[in-house]
């Protein structure tokens, strides 16, 4: 049974408006969640606010019920819920602080980071789940509220997208199982989930890929993998953010590399930097040294400064962990 499924069932039967929000930059979990648990609350009859203020990725618009998320807030009810699905910490939720701030609404946080400390008044946190959605599935079923096909393929693509399509350590028998009851029982179609995702690229971010692997570099005897795409690669080859979220995942995907890292420059001055590893390292806490966090195989931070003085520092201090004086 997950922690704190009693006070949740009773928010949700005693309470009538509810905001559900995610991350920002959210991925196909946040929002795969997101829409998972705001479908299950509008079933149950509740007024239900789906808000991302960073949008809704392109790539999940097959998703249904998805024209439900809206990227403000028109402050149509005032909300006695704010559930936060995803995300670890709450300077990092994608909407309005009016909305749980002034409000006295309760929060409710419902994620599986590791770093996540439990920001919420209700925290069903759940490190060992593979994906929020796993969590939010969980949620579901042992609260008895009812699965339908728009349900399932949100929670289908959250999991199916936070687990590197099922290859990732977290990829538990528990995951599949799950899957495996959302095909069964709710016809999701893991092929159309597939081709959906991964084969809707646009020209130029497979384009932009090739400049960026081009760039690739082996450092640490071959144990790190580096790439940089910055400013004038993204306005020669203009993709949507989350276009580039996979490209770090080929640094790690070299053979003998233990961390891979992808430098994002956002802006000038600002500079994403992507963690990704395989068993030999957890990542989480080399980000968590620059400010950010994430998981032991999936890890970001963001450093201020020009791209090449954030690569230097960055790397001095994978020099450091592998102890290069
Ligand atoms: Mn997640």
């Amino acid at each position: 049974m997950l922690d704190q499924l009693q006070p949740f069932m009773e928010l949700v039967d005693t309470r009538e408006r509810f905001v559900v929000c995610c991350h920002v930059h959210p991925d196909g979990d946040a929002i795969g969640s997101l829409l998972a648990v705001g479908l299950t609350l509008r079933q149950r009859g509740k007024q239900v606010a789906m808000v991302c203020s960073d949008g809704v990725p392109s790539v999940y618009n097959f998703l249904e019920g998805i024209q439900w998320i809206e990227t403000g807030w028109d402050g149509r009810f005032r909300p006695e819920a704010v559930i936060c699905v995803d995300c670890a910490e709450k300077e990092r939720i994608a909407a309005p602080p009016e909305l749980w701030e002034a409000s006295g609404a309760i929060m409710v946080n419902l994620d599986h980071h590791i770093t996540n400390k439990g920001f919420g008044d209700i925290n069903i946190i759940e490190p060992q789940a593979c994906a929020t959605g796993e969590v939010v599935y969980r949620l579901i079923t042992e609260a008895g509220y009812a699965m339908d096909y728009a349900i399932a393929l949100a929670l289908y693509t959250a999991i199916a997208t936070d687990t590197g399509f099922f290859r990732f350590e977290s990829t538990s028998s528990f995951t599949l199982e799950v899957a495996s009851s959302l095909v069964k029982n709710y016809g999701v179609e893991p092929f159309k989930v597939a081709e959906q995702v991964h084969e809707q690229k646009s020209f130029n971010s497979i384009r932009l890929l090739g400049e960026v692997l081009s760039r690739l570099q082996l450092t640490n005897g071959g144990k790190v993998a580096w790439t940089v795409l910055d400013q004038p690669l993204l306005t020669k080859y203009p993709v949507e953010n989350e276009e580039t979220e996979s490209y770090v995942n080929y640094a790690r995907s070299i053979e003998g590399v233990e961390i891979g890292i992808l430098f994002k420059e956002l802006k000038p001055n600002e500079v994403k930097v992507s963690w990704r590893s395989t068993a030999a390292v957890d990542v989480s806490q080399l980000a968590a040294h620059f400010g950010g966090g994430g998981h032991a195989r999936a890890a970001g931070c963001s450093l201020t400064g020009p791209v090449d003085t954030v690569v230097q520092k960055v790397l001095d201090y994978v020099n450091q962990y592998y102890g290069v004086k």
